[in-house]
């Protein structure tokens, strides 16, 4: 409850109007090619810096604020900040192909009504195209409610942001829905990274996926990739992007702008 309460006034902290003590911001960790090394764009992370407990983790508060609905500010407030800041970066580093953003969004907030209102705001004002901003949510949010699911994920192609499918692998991974549902990115849950190497039947499954993502063109994306070996194999595979501590931990927009400007 105490949580719950420092969650509700950080919220207000951070994102009213005068934001006069933000407590929580925008971590930003860029996802690569795996064939040209060429970022490609960004997964936008919230992180809450609490004024007496410090640095308090999305794990440790995320299930609160999804309980609470005080989730559907925070993603807001995180989709709105990332957008601004992938705009400023686009047209600071101006790329063959226009640098992406990544946001997750929570299954309460994605079947929010009032989402696409939202979003098409956000574009209008940060003046943002719209394929360069990704959505990315889980298999057990479309498993909850494929319809609603399905509707959703219909309006974002209208608008042709992106819906990338996080952590895959381990949830439903249903496979009846996949190619039912349009998703333009699955992204390899870190757990199968992790492994890389180690057993042939995780391998197999890493090899698996990447073919799937080529039958159905979605692009593939190995998370928490971690070690060279890893990226070496990754690329026997033809897994697209990458995106982990081996290339970058997650940075605050500051720091990621350092970062780019000896990257590109
Ligand atoms: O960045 P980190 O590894 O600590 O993130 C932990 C979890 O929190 C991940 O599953 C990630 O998807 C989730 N997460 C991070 N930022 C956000 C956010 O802005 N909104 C939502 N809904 N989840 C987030
Ligand atoms: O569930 P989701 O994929 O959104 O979670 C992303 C989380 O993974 C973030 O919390 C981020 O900090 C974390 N992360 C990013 N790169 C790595 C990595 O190389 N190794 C590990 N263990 N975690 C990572
Ligand atoms: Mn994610
Ligand atoms: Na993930």
């Amino acid at each position: 409850l105490q949580l719950e309460n420092d969650l509700r006034r950080a919220i207000v902290r951070t994102t009213s109007p005068e934001a006069t003590q933000p407590e929580f911001s925008v971590y930003y960790q860029p996802i690569f090619s795996i064939a040209t090394q060429q970022i490609e764009g960004f997964e936008a992370l919230v992180r809450w810096q609490h004024p007496e407990k410090g640095t308090i983790s999305p794990v440790d508060f995320i299930a609160i604020a999804e309980e609470t609905g005080l989730i559907v500010p925070l993603d807001r407030w995180v989709l709105k900040t990332a957008c601004y800041q992938l705009r400023a970066w686009q047209a600071q580093f101006p790329m063959p192909a226009p640098l992406t953003m990544s946001v997750n969004l929570s299954g309460k907030h994605f079947y929010q009504p009032g989402l696409i209102e939202f979003l098409d705001s956000v574009l209008e004002e940060t003046g943002l195209d719209g394929s360069t901003l990704k959505l990315e949510i889980t298999e057990s949010i479309v498993i909850e409610n494929t319809e609603a699911a399905a509707v959703m994920l219909k309006q974002l192609r209208d608008r042709k942001v992106q819906a990338c499918l996080d952590d895959f692998g381990t949830g439903y991974s249903s496979l009846s829905y996949l190619h039912s549902f349009p998703f333009n990115t699955l992204k390899i849950d870190r757990s199968f990274i992790k492994q890389l190497g180690m057993e042939e039947e995780n391998d197999e499954i890493v090899k698996a996926i990447v073919n799937l993502g080529l039958i159905l063109r979605m692009n593939v994306v190995a998370e928490g990739v971690e070690t060279p070996e890893q990226v070496a194999q990754l690329k026997d595979l033809n897994c697209h992007y990458g995106q982990g501590y081996w290339f970058s931990r997650p940075m605050n927009g500051e720091a990621m702008t350092e970062f780019l400007l000896g990257a590109i």
